[in-house]
C-alpha cells in the first residue's frame, strides 16, 4: 500500500489507523505549497485533488475517513459488532468528519493561511470547534474509549484532531481534561506514536 499524505490531522488519521491495524505501507509526501497535489499524473490517481488517498494494489481511496474505514473492514479490526455501538461510531466520525475537521480547518485557514481583519469568521469556526469539543470532553467523563469499552477506529480519527489541530485554538486543549486525560492514554499506544510521526 502507498499512502500519499501531508503533516496534517487528516494525513495523521490514515497513518495511525495503517500502524494500529499492522500494515505493511509506504508513505509519499506531498507539497501542498508547490501544488504537487494538483499535477496531471496526481488527478489521474486522485480526481479529487486532496490528500490523504491510499493505493491499495493500483486502487485509489480518498479521505481520511474513506480510508479508515476501509482498511478497518480489510482487516476485520476496531469496527464494534453490534448495530448500538456502530451507531455511535457513525455518528462521531460523522460528527469528526463535517463538523469538527471543517470548524478547524477553517480556523486554520483565515488565522493563518488568508488571516482576515474582521474576526468574525475566526470566532465562528472557533466557536463550532469548541462546541464539539464541549460535547466530546462530556462523553468522555466517564469512559477511557469514545465507543464502547475498547479501542474503535473512532477514537484514531478523533486524536490527530485533539493533538494536532486543537493546539492551534486560543486555549489549546484547556477547557477539556477528560479530552486531555484520553489524548494521553490514545497517544501513548505504540502505532499511534509512530503514526502520528509518519511524515
Ligand atoms: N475530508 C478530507 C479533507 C481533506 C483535506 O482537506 N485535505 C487538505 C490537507 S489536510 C488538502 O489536501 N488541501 C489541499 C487543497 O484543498 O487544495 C479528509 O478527511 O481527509
Amino acid at each position: 500500500m502507498l499512502l500519499y499524505t501531508v503533516p496534517t490531522a487528516n494525513g495523521q488519521k490514515a497513518q495511525v489507523v495503517l500502524e494500529e491495524l499492522g500494515f505493511d505501507y509506504e508513505t509519499r509526501s506531498v507539497d501542498l505549497v508547490a501544488g504537487e497535489h494538483r499535477t496531471p499524473e496526481m488527478l489521474k490517481l486522485n480526481p479529487f485533488g486532496k490528500l490523504p488517498f491510499l493505493l491499495d494494489e493500483g486502487d485509489a481511496v480518498y479521505g481520511s475517513m474513506a480510508i479508515a474505514f476501509y482498511l478497518c473492514e480489510k482487516a476485520g479490526k476496531l469496527i464494534p459488532e453490534s448495530l448500538a455501538q456502530r451507531r455511535e461510531m457513525y455518528q462521531w466520525a460523522g460528527m469528526l468528519a463535517s463538523d469538527l475537521s471543517p470548524a478547524l480547518a477553517g480556523q486554520f485557514m483565515f488565522s493563518e493561511i488568508f488571516p482576515l481583519d474582521d474576526p468574525r469568521a475566526v470566532d465562528y469556526f472557533v466557536e463550532s470547534a469548541c462546541r464539539m469539543f464541549e460535547v466530546l470532553d462530556s462523553h468522555l467523563a466517564e469512559r477511557e474509549y469514545m465507543v464502547g469499552n475498547e479501542l474503535t477506529v473512532t477514537d484514531l480519527l478523533a486524536y490527530p484532531s485533539a493533538a494536532t489541530s486543537a493546539a492551534r485554538l486560543p486555549e489549546s486543549l484547556k477547557p477539556w481534561p477528560n479530552i486531555q486525560r484520553w489524548a494521553a492514554h490514545i497517544g501513548s499506544r505504540p502505532g499511534v506514536t509512530r503514526g502520528m510521526a509518519r511524515t
